[in-house]
């Protein structure tokens, strides 16, 4: 009963309450783009109640994008239209009627993505909290640079990050949904650092990136995929929980490769015969067990992402 986000969806008749005119969007730059897909940042006039102009990112297709590529726009277009909570990106509208581009107007996350954002960080002087328990290390930086300052992180950040996305992921396990790409990669960060949940499984043959796999059926993020998805093709909330302790990995070594050395096709082996990824420096011993719970073989005995989150928040109480 649980439904994977992706399906196909056909070209439909646009829908008036979120179709937004071409003409009142201006295009300003390209935040990203990859194989089929892309991401723009523009203007967008008088969008939803907002007058004026407003800072939005657009997504959209590149010209060689086949009809398997829009099916999965359409069809993260249908269901961003459904889903409404502070962890996930928001849709504003879009420009769909014939005649031009399909365009899937979002809302913009000026710092970009997670991944992005952690790894920005590494390159900063700062001065990061002298903590204790439950990210005993994080704060000692063993060089610092004399660039300008780029982005801030502390320890507490780290578990707010991850305690939001527990927060838009249990949301999504209510309403039955199953991301199947969730990475860093794949989080944006908003202003007053509001981690937002997106690309929604359906862009992930659209982006370039080493974590896919090439297959024939597109781009497959190996790395973070549970095995019983690597070995049946079985997506869940469960599995979608083993990505998650992949994500909170990232987090904690500020944006760094899952699994650094080891190689895809050895993966799958290595995993069923009981390797993991192990404690990374520094992380503390709290933290990496809840990683290392999602990282159970059996499904059944990796948390949810309710208990998850109610986890992050005592963590995050109990440094206060
Ligand atoms: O780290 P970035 O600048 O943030 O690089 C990626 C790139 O586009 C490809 O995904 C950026 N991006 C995607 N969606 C948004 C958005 N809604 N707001 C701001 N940046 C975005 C992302």
């Amino acid at each position: 009963n649980v439904t994977a986000i992706t399906g196909f969806v056909s070209r439909t008749e646009p829908d008036p309450k979120w179709e937004f005119p071409r003409n009142q969007l201006k295009i300003e730059q390209t935040l990203g783009e990859g194989e089929f897909g892309r991401v723009l940042r523009a203007q967008a006039l008088n969008i939803g109640n907002q007058p004026g102009y407003t800072t939005v990112a657009v997504k959209t297709l590149k010209d060689d994008a086949g009809e398997r590529e829009l099916a999965d726009l359409l069809s993260e277009y249908q269901l961003l239209k459904e889903v409404s909570h502070p962890n996930i990106i928001k849709l504003l509208g879009a420009s769909t009627v014939p005649g031009g581009p399909v365009y899937l107007v979002i809302e913009f996350a000026e710092h970009g993505s997670l991944r992005n954002y952690l790894r920005r960080s590494r390159h900063l002087h700062t001065d990061l909290h002298i903590q204790t328990n439950p990210m005993q290390n994080l704060s000692q930086p063993t060089e610092h640079y004399d660039e300008p300052k780029i982005c801030d992180i502390t320890p507490n950040e780290i578990l707010s990050f991850a305690w939001q996305i527990a927060n838009g992921m249990a949301y999504l396990s209510d309403i039955k949904l199953v991301h199947r790409d969730l990475a860093a990669r794949n989080i944006l960060l908003a202003s007053e650092k509001v981690c937002k949940i997106s690309d929604f499984g359906l862009t992930r043959d659209i982006y370039q990136d080493d974590a896919y796999f090439k297959r024939s059926k597109g781009r497959v993020p190996i790395k973070w995929m549970a095995p019983e998805s690597l070995s049946d093709h079985v997506y869940t909330n469960k599995s979608d929980v083993w990505s998650f302790g992949i994500l909170i990995w990232e987090l904690v070594t500020l944006g760094a490769s899952p699994y650094p050395g080891i190689v895809v096709q050895s993966l799958f082996h290595l995993l069923k015969t009981g390797y993991r990824m192990e404690r990374p420096e520094n992380c503390s011993v709290i933290l990496y067990k809840v990683m290392r719970s999602c990282w159970s073989l059996d499904p059944e005995k990796r948390p949810t992402f309710s208990e998850l989150s109610m986890k992050f928040e005592k963590m995050l109480g109990d440094k206060v």
